[in-house]
């Protein structure tokens, strides 16, 4: 007999053997077959924010928080249209994923430490790299935060954008009074009411509140981004099938984006010979059913939604009325930093 057969006795190295043969314990994936046992999935979002996530009057969303959304329901049910949003200010966001209210979370929130480590959060990945900013009025003469000592800022109660705020302006020495409101929507009327003299947060949504603004041109963004601020989807801890499905999602459409592959082309991505294309919409490999979905997961959500450069564009880029440039969220293969590891 062998050694360690010997050591251990036949029937433990049977049993050793039998449970490495054995498939991966998916005990942890339940989210997966809740989703496709509702036939929806359930996305939280913001409760609304210019470009990201926003409702018309027929109450279609859409953004690029909601595109997120709608692709990861393309590729569990080839339909981007069985998700169903949900509304959620800051302080509620995360007790919704916590209580299995929400599948996911797609809705401007900073991935950090403590949102992990004691909050039992995963983020998926950076869907877009943010910072904080400030905004003041134009004729207030301001163009450096340095002279931000005195003025009242208004933030939002729950968010990084609250805490950031005094550790800056402590490390400068300076004094800033803060007006800290619940929601965003409040915020942004205190501060049209002159309730404050600066507003501060993410600066992708100060460039959505300012287009709220009764007056968005007499508005400036000053230069200081204060912090770092990735936003990206979550999820709950404890189920590495849904965590794996929602990030290479997330990074499926980056590197469909990296390939060239888009909405429009994918019939010819479906033909290409280039294999990293093959691989990503499924002519090559079992990637998708390695998920829990099929071979072409990935191309049912650029299909839906086009590839990561069509979200940002449409929704707040060059073709959205946000205009805001890729900057970091380039691709790391055009001077930014948005990098997809390969599927493969
Ligand atoms: N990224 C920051 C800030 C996120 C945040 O909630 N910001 C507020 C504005 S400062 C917001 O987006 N509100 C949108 C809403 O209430 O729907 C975080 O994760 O804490």
């Amino acid at each position: 007999m062998h050694f360690f057969a010997k050591q251990l006795g036949m029937p433990v190295v049977v049993t050793l053997l039998v449970m490495c043969l054995m498939p991966v314990d998916r005990s942890g994936a339940q989210t997966l077959k809740a989703v496709k046992e509702r036939g929806t999935l359930v996305c939280g979002v913001s409760q609304g924010l210019l470009g990201f996530s926003t409702t018309d009057d027929k109450g279609t969303a859409s953004g690029f928080d909601v595109d997120f959304c709608r692709g990861i329901a393309a590729a569990i049910f080839d339909d981007p249209a069985k998700v169903t949003f949900m509304p959620l200010d800051a302080a509620a966001r995360f007790t919704a994923l916590q209580s299995n209210t929400i599948d996911v979370l797609s809705r401007n929130s900073t991935w950090t430490m403590s949102r992990e480590s004691s909050l039992g959060l995963l983020f998926a990945g950076v869907a877009y790299y943010d910072g904080q900013g400030f905004l003041v009025r134009r004729d207030a003469g301001i163009d450096t935060a340095l002279q931000l000592d005195g003025k009242t800022v208004c933030t939002q109660t729950g968010t990084t954008s609250e805490l950031n705020l005094s550790d800056y302006f402590r490390a400068r020495h300076m004094t800033v009074k803060v007006l800290a409101l619940d929601t965003a929507e409040e915020s942004r009327k205190a501060f049209d009411d002159r309730k404050c003299d600066v507003l501060t947060s993410d600066v992708s949504q100060l460039y959505a509140e300012r287009l709220k603004l009764a007056a968005p041109d007499g508005h400036i963004i000053l230069p200081e981004v204060i912090s770092k601020e990735p936003l990206g989807p979550a999820v709950r801890q404890g189920d590495d099938q849904w965590f794996n499905l929602v990030k290479w999602t997330l990074y499926s459409l980056i590197n469909a984006e990296e390939l060239g592959v888009k909405s429009a082309t994918l019939d010819d991505a479906v033909k290409s010979q280039n294999p990293d294309i093959r691989r990503l919409v499924g002519t090559d490999g079992d990637f998708g059913e390695q998920l829990g979905l099929t071979k072409d997961w990935a191309a049912r959500a650029i299909r839906a939604v086009g590839n990561y450069g069509e979200i940002y564009e449409r929704n707040i880029g060059t073709q959205s009325r946000l205009s805001i440039p890729r900057g970091l969220n380039a691709l790391w293969t055009q001077g930014g930093i948005q990098y997809a590891p390969p599927i493969r």
